[in-house]
């Protein structure tokens, strides 16, 4: 089992989106073991996109993580990180294929709709960002057997 950080970002808040896009991911299967709404810090998000501090995108990308409210979700599942950048489509919703959530919903390389984590280490990274670990619970749901075979 893997588990995978996702945000709801403040387009697809203020789109109205977050259902629609969160049952897609529970129509997969997937496990939803922490769920929350807050307004991130700006510390916090540019903790989150460290990675990207020297990029010429960096402070509208932090102006745009902090322009309102996000939805933050851990997402669990056999092999979750990759399921999910794969439902995600490409960074920008210009080139994402349809049938992706970015590829359905999105016209932009900023305006994505959902971060989603891109590895094992950047996954945990961020759940320890995001999360307390009283936060997030383990639990078995009864469809379950049906949905992972072993
Ligand atoms: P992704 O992993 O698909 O979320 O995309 P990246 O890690 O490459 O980029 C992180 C975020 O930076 C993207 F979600 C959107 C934003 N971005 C821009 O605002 N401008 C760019 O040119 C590229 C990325």
């Amino acid at each position: 089992m893997e588990r995978t950080l996702i945000i709801f970002k403040p387009d697809a808040m203020n789109r109205m989106l977050v259902g629609r896009i969160l049952t897609r991911f529970e129509e997969k299967g997937l496990r939803i073991v922490g769920l929350k709404l807050q307004q991130s810090s700006r510390a916090q998000v540019e903790q989150h996109y460290a990675v990207h501090k020297q990029r010429p995108f960096y402070a509208s990308l932090v102006e745009f993580m902090t322009a309102g409210p996000v939805i933050l979700a851990v997402l669990e599942g056999p092999g979750a990180i990759a399921v999910v950048r794969n439902m995600l489509g490409a960074t920008n919703g210009r080139e994402a294929a349809p049938g992706t959530i970015r590829g359905d919903f999105g016209l932009d390389k900023r305006y994505n709709l959902v971060h989603a984590s891109d590895g094992p280490e950047t996954a945990r990274f961020e759940i320890d960002l995001f999360f307390k670990p009283e936060e997030l619970v383990s639990y078995a749901r009864a469809p379950d057997r049906w949905i992972v075979s072993e």
